[in-house]
């Protein structure tokens, strides 16, 4: 197997023998073969000039399938890749040869690699507003001519533009899906999420997908369960469609990578929407549910009916036959005991630009910072618990994403009665940081790169990529980049990043922080 496309990867080269996220050889190839096949699907329907809605959900979810954490079940992707194949065949002609992905001159591995890597993340985001009944035709166009892109040989040159020309695009995706979001459960507000179960029964919902929660929320209601919210689930709090549910109780556990030791004991079933999955226990892998994109051999999958309806009759019966913790209980040795803030995305923090504003005029904010982005289990993950302690009292930190668990349980204050750190929401929120960002720059009649303004983020997966990508697109400089710098980017990339955006890898803390504050 050959897989470098996540942080984790081994050794930061590439995982070899086995994946570290747990994805075993038979599976990578069996993912490389969806993404060949979905590469000949694009190359089929471009020759016939054809673009269908069918093609475009196959590209989507096919893409998404092969996404970090995500799908480990072979007998579904295989046969996903049947169904690409199928829908091929109605196009005629001979399958056209593909390139070997992994093989060639590093430089353009590499460059290859950036772009379909951020495809994979476009194409989570798309498949999320696809559900909630949102498309784009230059959205779902580009993954035809991106697939068909990476299939063809380019000078350097032509690959940058490539993926500067994805990266706008990917800021049309985001904002379909904050589109999709907003119109279909409201403008996120500011919400106190708690972080104790209540007694009785309970399921916990982990994953990105909105409609899915929805759905849950919908069929459990007046049946005295209580649904929790995990890792990047816990943004939907703020969204005023979702939180109507009285029964929408709280968060759960704390990022990704802590699941195998916090589903242990838990006497609640667990649904995941989508990624960060990880392979299970056996003391709790008869309680783990798996829906859409998302597979692992073994567990029970929910699949979704010709319009979209799922049935979550089993998931609900097992709750209801666990029955939940007798008594209110107390997750003090996880994260509970507490109140976790979010629905700070776009709307909620622009409704108080004003005071910002004018809280960065007094002075009485010196700096704005973005910590967001993916957690992971890498050690040097702790810079960024370390980087938001380390903040100034005179300065905001904006986040969004899984990696937010490093420090959202922290108490840093308030300024002018914000708080000092505003979660913006999932990943995809990424669209709410851009917005703020060029509001304040039209406020200030400045650049966002003149803005006190600094983008701190963590990746690990695919969708990091792709909103690097949009970031790099939209000029944004001066970004500092870790834990540590994804293995597919060749040296010449690194380089070409280094002096065309002012990319930082991370060094430590204090010296980034100081460098940022010019008190190097
Ligand atoms: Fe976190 Fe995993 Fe959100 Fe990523 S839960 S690393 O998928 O997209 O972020
Ligand atoms: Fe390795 Fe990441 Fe690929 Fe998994 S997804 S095999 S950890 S590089």
């Amino acid at each position: 197997m050959f897989c470098f496309q996540c942080q984790q990867t081994a050794g930061n080269k590439c995982c070899v023998s086995v994946g570290v996220c747990g994805k075993q050889p038979d599976t990578a190839a069996l993912q490389d073969e969806l993404v060949y096949e979905l590469i000949r699907l694009a190359e089929a329907a471009a020759a016939a000039g054809q673009r269908t809605q069918i093609v475009d959900r196959l590209l989507m979810d096919g893409l998404f399938i092969t996404l970090t954490n995500v799908n480990f079940d072979n007998q579904a992707i295989a046969e996903f890749t049947e169904r690409v194949r199928a829908e091929r065949e109605k196009f005629g002609g001979k399958p056209c040869a593909v390139v070997e992905l992994w093989k060639g001159d590093t430089d353009t591995v590499s460059l290859r690699s950036t772009l379909l890597f951020g495809m994979k993340g476009m194409a989570a985001y798309a498949h999320h507003a696809m559900n909630l009944g949102y498309t784009d035709d230059e959205v779902s166009a580009w993954f035809y001519k991106g697939l068909c892109a990476v299939n063809r040989p380019h000078s350097v040159e032509e690959w940058l533009a490539l993926i500067v020309e994805f990266g706008q695009v990917n800021f049309r995706c985001m904002e379909l899906l904050d589109e999709a979001n907003t119109g279909t459960f409201g403008t996120p507000q500011p919400a106190k999420v708690p972080t104790d179960i209540k007694k009785g029964p309970f399921i916990v919902v982990s994953g990105h997908d909105l409609g899915d929660l929805a759905q849950l929320l919908e069929q459990t209601a007046g049946k005295g369960i209580n649904i929790y919210t995990h890792s990047e689930m816990l943004p939907a709090h703020g969204y005023p469609g979702l939180k109507k549910h009285p029964h929408l109780a709280g968060n759960f556990g704390t990022a990704w990578q802590s699941q195998q030791t916090e589903f242990e004991n838990i006497p609640a079933p667990v649904l995941f929407t989508t990624n960060c999955l990880m392979p299970q226990r056996p003391s709790y892998q008869d309680r783990v549910y798996t829906t859409s994109v998302v597979g692992y051999a073994g567990l029970r999958h929910i699949e979704a009916d010709a319009c979209g309806r799922k049935d979550f009759s089993p998931i609900i019966e097992q709750a209801l036959a666990l029955g939940g913790y007798e008594h209110d209980h107390s997750m003090s040795g996880i994260n509970g005991g507490h109140m976790l803030m979010t629905g700070f995305a776009h709307g909620a923090v622009l409704a108080h630009a004003e005071e910002i504003i004018s809280l960065i005029k007094s002075g009485k904010v010196r700096h704005i910072f973005l910590v967001g982005g993916c957690d992971g289990a890498h050690p040097g993950r702790n810079y960024y618990t370390e980087f938001v302690k380390s903040t100034p009292m005179d300065t905001l930190v904006l986040t969004l994403a899984c990696g937010k668990y490093r420090f959202n349980d922290l108490d840093l204050g308030e300024i002018g009665g914000l708080p000092r750190i505003l979660d913006m929401g999932q990943c995809n929120d990424a669209y709410s940081a851009i917005k703020v960002a060029l509001a304040l720059a039209d406020a200030f009649g400045c650049t966002v790169n003149d803005l006190p303004l600094t983008l701190v983020l963590s990746w690990y997966e695919q969708k990091a990529v792709c909103i690097l990508l949009t970031l790099l697109a939209l000029g944004v400089k001066n970004i500092y980049l870790g834990p540590t710098l994804p293995a597919f980017l060749s040296e010449t990339v690194v380089k070409t990043l280094v002096e065309t955006y002012d990319l930082h890898p991370t060094t430590n803390p204090q010296q980034d922080l100081d460098a940022i504050l010019g008190r190097g």
